[in-house]
């Protein structure tokens, strides 16, 4: 890493030592799990370089932004509109959650069972790591789940810049109205913090950017369906995480430059495994970076992952926000419209979720479902009974995987994998 890079971390008050050790086994693990694949389409050394540079260049380029005036928001949920900053002309970042650290001072704060992702989130403030928080000009929580809730009350102490957003929990008409008016109140809160007057013109333009990059991400997700499957499951996820850091129209263009090769691939008949390979989908809690574990070990016994039915995946990116409103009311009401559809688990009841489960099985040719639950992820973990249960009936064998983020489990992980696909 340059020098230039270490100077602006300091600037920002990582704590370095602990950052270059991150650092290091994140490279460690990227090339361990990345470079390892054989025959990844040539277009992923896009993905690659920003994934090299994902705390350099790129917080390089949001500290360059926002010299030039413009604001960063980070959040961690796919609930947060992205829409609405870049109609500010902001720009909107994922903050980091996929790693355990700081655990020492994060047990001090939260109780030991508490789902890896919120500890994660935490452990990252505390511990001075995550270069995209402390480049950040608001931080977006949202009451999802109840850890969330609890720990961004803890957060809130940490940092002069949290904007929690309520998020309903059921799909009625009240729970509607409030996610209307809780858009509308973060669209005023980042009109202040921008000091941009949103109108309907730069609102529909927010949407299109962001409904570009999801066309992208359909294309790429449709063209999975060929057998053999042309892109590996581990690829496809950093494309989907990468889709939380980087600037969205060049990473629209990039998605589509995958595509394009993959659809060469497919119509040469060309796959990342053999034809016949076990076809998975995964199901359940998101997989922020670098949480790579469970695709390592399904890719690793021979299957391929064809399908995410994820935060980090198709729940997080499909459906789209129409863009022909005529008032900045239309056009988020039309942003809640789509925003209504996303079926995360902290929605009581959630049929849409099993149904878009056995729709994705369907175009993905699924032999078989994985659900991905964090250990303490209450919502999840609750919901993979119920749906594992229906899955089974309609004849998908499914298994169910609770994990955290650590390496321990990695051994049993693999032996109940490749029994799994065995039975397959
Ligand atoms: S819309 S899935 S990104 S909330 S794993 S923290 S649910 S205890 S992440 Fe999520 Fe938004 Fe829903 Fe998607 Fe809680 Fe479970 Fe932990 Fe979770």
């Amino acid at each position: 890493m340059s020098q230039d890079y270490r100077s602006m971390w300091a600037e920002l008050g990582l704590d370095l030592a602990a950052h270059d050790q991150l650092l290091a086994v994140l490279g460690q693990a990227y090339a361990d799990i990345y470079q390892a694949q054989a025959d990844r389409p040539e277009a992923m050394s896009y993905f690659d370089f920003v994934m090299s540079e994902v705390h350099g260049l790129r917080i390089r380029e949001l500290l360059d932004a926002r010299k030039a005036g413009r604001k960063v928001v980070g959040a961690w949920c796919v609930f947060v509109p992205e829409e609405i900053v870049l109609a500010a002309d902001g720009i909107c970042v994922g903050l980091c959650a996929g790693a355990d650290v700081a655990m020492d001072e994060v047990e001090k704060l939260l109780p030991r069972n508490t789902c890896a992702l919120i500890k994660s989130s935490l452990g990252f403030k505390l511990g001075k790591l995550c270069p995209y928080l402390e480049s950040v000009d608001m931080v977006v929580g949202e009451n999802t789940c109840d850890g969330k809730k609890k720990m961004y009350e803890t957060f809130a102490e940490l940092t002069e810049n949290l904007h929690v957003m309520d998020v309903p929990q059921m799909k009625s008409a009240d729970g509607r109205r409030l996610m209307l008016n809780e858009y509308r109140r973060f669209l005023t809160a980042v009109e202040e913090l921008t000091g941009v007057e949103i109108t309907a013109e730069r609102l529909r333009q927010g949407i299109r950017t962001a409904n570009a990059k999801r066309r992208a991400m359909h294309r790429l997700y449709s063209l999975r369906a060929a057998d053999p499957a042309p892109i590996s499951g581990l690829d496809a996820l950093l494309i989907n995480q990468i889709s939380f850091y980087d600037d969205p129209e060049r990473f629209t263009a990039s998605v589509d430059a995958v595509c394009d090769e993959l659809k060469a691939r497919n119509e040469a008949g060309r796959g990342a495994v053999p034809a016949g390979a076990k076809r998975i989908l995964v199901s359940g809690c998101p997989m922020a970076v670098p949480n790579w574990k469970l695709p390592w070990i399904v890719e690793g016994a021979g299957a391929v992952i064809v399908g995410e039915e994820s935060c980090v995946g198709e729940r997080g990116l499909r459906n789209l926000v129409a863009e022909d409103g005529g008032t900045v009311d239309q056009l988020l009401e039309a942003l809640v419209d789509r925003y209504f559809q996303v079926d995360c688990a902290i929605f009581t009841p959630n049929p849409d979720r099993l149904a878009h489960i056995r729709q994705m099985a369907a175009d993905y040719r699924a032999d078989g479902v994985i659900h991905y639950g964090l250990n303490f992820c209450q919502p999840y973990q609750m919901e993979a009974i119920p749906v594992a249960a229906a899955l089974e009936q309609d004849g998908l064998p499914t298994l169910r995987v609770d994990t955290d983020y650590s390496q321990e489990d990695v051994e049993q992980l693999k032996t109940r994998v490749e029994a799994f696909l065995e039975i397959l």
